[in-house]
């Protein structure tokens, strides 16, 4: 059986709705510290669960005979500036519980996502390769590139199955984002329908690696089914589909609104942009488990106005 941690996020949910697809319905248990929307909670078993409550998930665990656990919890980017200590917490110690359950043997494989945000403002900024320097300057980063070390660590010695992808910024229809500085590309296409026009919080040239959900989904899947020897990085995956500035997604928009408007008053949140790389070198991704990316920029804009729109 199947466990998700944080299944009701901007990845957690589209994540339940694809593995029930998969797997069937009650083979996959979502679970978060509140309940969802209508089509998460319809669809399969739900269970409220603290993710730093090392107790809790064990108990769930052995109920449901769990052997996979998709750890989707965490505090984005943005929020995590204003709590740097409650995102530490929640970010490391849910980590902590499930690798240490791995390491107990009491699960057989993890699923955790780390970000492009585990580079910083000294990392190359283009085509930013899977091994090179990592300062992150947010709190947000500083716990994804620990989480990525503390990941090897439990593969290399206690034999852990534990995968990890470095998520862009995600683009989504069926969920709102949650606090994260990429949130901007979710945002913009609810505006242009709603009100025609967006003030965007970042700068019109701020380029940077996105990605829209569904890849985002597929890569997860493809990696939790590659062959255990096909999986060579063991700290996380760089995966790449898209860059593009705010400037160039309002001409995306455009092509279908063409009166939409768009106006910048960047915040708190552009220097987080600023030290984060404007394009990601995902070569190994494609290397060791076939990953391909299949939304581009326009077919994006189309899939979330479609869809916001019906
Ligand atoms: C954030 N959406 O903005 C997340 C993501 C690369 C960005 O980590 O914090």
């Amino acid at each position: 059986y199947i466990l998700i941690i944080g299944a009701c996020g901007q990845i957690g949910t589209e994540l339940t709705l694809a593995l029930r697809e998969k797997h069937g319905n009650d083979h996959v248990i979502a679970s978060d510290i509140r309940e969802g929307g209508e089509s998460l909670m319809n669809s399969g078993p739900f269970e409220i669960l603290d993710a730093t409550d090392y107790a809790a998930i064990e108990d769930i665990v052995m109920h449901y005979e769990i052997s996979e656990v998709y750890l989707m919890a965490a505090m984005l980017s943005a929020t995590a500036e204003k709590f740097p200590m409650r995102a530490w917490n929640l970010n490391m110690n849910s980590l902590f519980n499930i690798l240490n359950l791995a390491k107990e043997k009491k699960i057989e494989k993890v699923f955790w996502p780390s970000s492009i945000a585990v580079f910083g403002p000294n990392t190359p900024k283009e085509n930013t390769p899977q091994n090179t320097i990592m300062e992150p300057s947010t709190v947000y980063g500083i716990s994804k590139q620990s989480g990525e070390r503390w990941c090897e660590y439990y593969f290399n010695k206690f034999n852990v199955d534990v995968r990890s992808i470095r998520y862009p910024g995600l683009i989504s229809w069926k969920t709102m984002p949650g606090g994260g500085t990429t949130d901007y590309a979710v945002e913009i296409y609810h505006k242009a329908l709603s009100e025609g026009s967006y003030t965007c919080f970042l700068k019109e040239d701020t380029a940077l690696p996105m990605m829209f959900m569904d890849d985002a989904i597929q890569a997860t899947l493809q990696i939790m089914e590659a062959d255990i020897g096909n999986v060579k990085v063991r700290s996380s995956y760089n995966l790449a589909a898209m860059s593009f500035t705010p400037k160039q997604m309002a001409k995306s928009i455009q092509a279908h609104i063409p009166t939409f408007k768009i106006s910048y008053q960047p915040d708190f949140r552009q220097v987080i942009a600023d030290s984060w790389p404007s394009s990601i070198d995902d070569s190994l991704a494609k290397k060791d488990w076939e990953w391909q990316s299949r939304f581009d920029l326009e077919k994006t804009t189309k899939e979330m106005l479609e869809n916001l729109s019906s």
